[in-house]
């Protein structure tokens, strides 16, 4: 299916208090995540994906490997990503549920363990990416890291929380402290009942 850009779930300005300005959101969604959107719309025509879902592009993209499909799958990954990010964020003050710590804790001893070893994996992708919690096909919850667009779908893998750590994503608001942009993302950024709500 053609790859639409959605809009935003909150105004520009709702998560500056949280630390992500209205001027990253304008040129992170705007211009990155729409250049997504249309230079894969432009390699989908005519690849033989057009009439998968987005997910399953990523998929059969990745495996094939081949040339023109690297382009659609850089962008269609892309894409995706991009969309979960928006969703995974909201204004700051959000609780996490009570099953979503508990599950941290039995996977990574303690919440702020977690929170270490998620900031460290995105501190130490080497130029750009992406870190992850994704829950495993065996149930367990892991932290992961991934270069460029590359991300869980591509190794069978649900993904519940995603920080993209590609400069564009921090650069306005934290200069080259990709390590602040991370431990501010989880302190104050994440939406945790999103995240809770893909565990299931
Ligand atoms: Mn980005």
């Amino acid at each position: 299916m053609a790859f639409t850009l959605p809009d935003l779930p909150y105004a520009y300005d709702a998560l500056a208090a949280a630390g992500m300005s209205q001027e990253t959101l304008e040129f992170h969604h705007d211009l990155h995540h729409k250049a997504y959107v249309d230079n894969g719309n432009k390699l989908l025509e005519g690849s033989g994906h057009e009439a998968k879902s987005l997910e399953d592009i990523v998929v059969a993209t990745y495996q094939s490997g081949a040339l023109v499909q690297s382009g659609l799958f850089n962008n269609a990954s892309q894409h995706w990503n991009h969309i979960q990010f928006w969703e995974m964020m909201g204004p700051s003050g959000q609780a996490m549920p009570s099953e979503l710590e508990s599950a941290l804790t039995e996977n990574f001893g303690s919440v702020d363990a977690f929170k270490q070893e998620f900031s460290a994996a995105g501190a130490g992708q080497f130029g750009s990416g992406w870190c992850w919690l994704v829950k495993d096909k065996d149930g367990s919850l892991k932290v992961t890291k991934t270069e460029n667009g590359v991300n869980p779908l591509c190794f069978g893998q649900t993904a519940l929380l995603g920080c993209d750590v590609w400069e564009h994503s921090y650069y306005i608001d934290f200069r080259n402290k990709r390590p602040a942009y991370l431990s501010n993302f989880l302190d104050n950024l994440v939406n945790w009942e999103n995240v809770a709500s893909r565990m299931a």
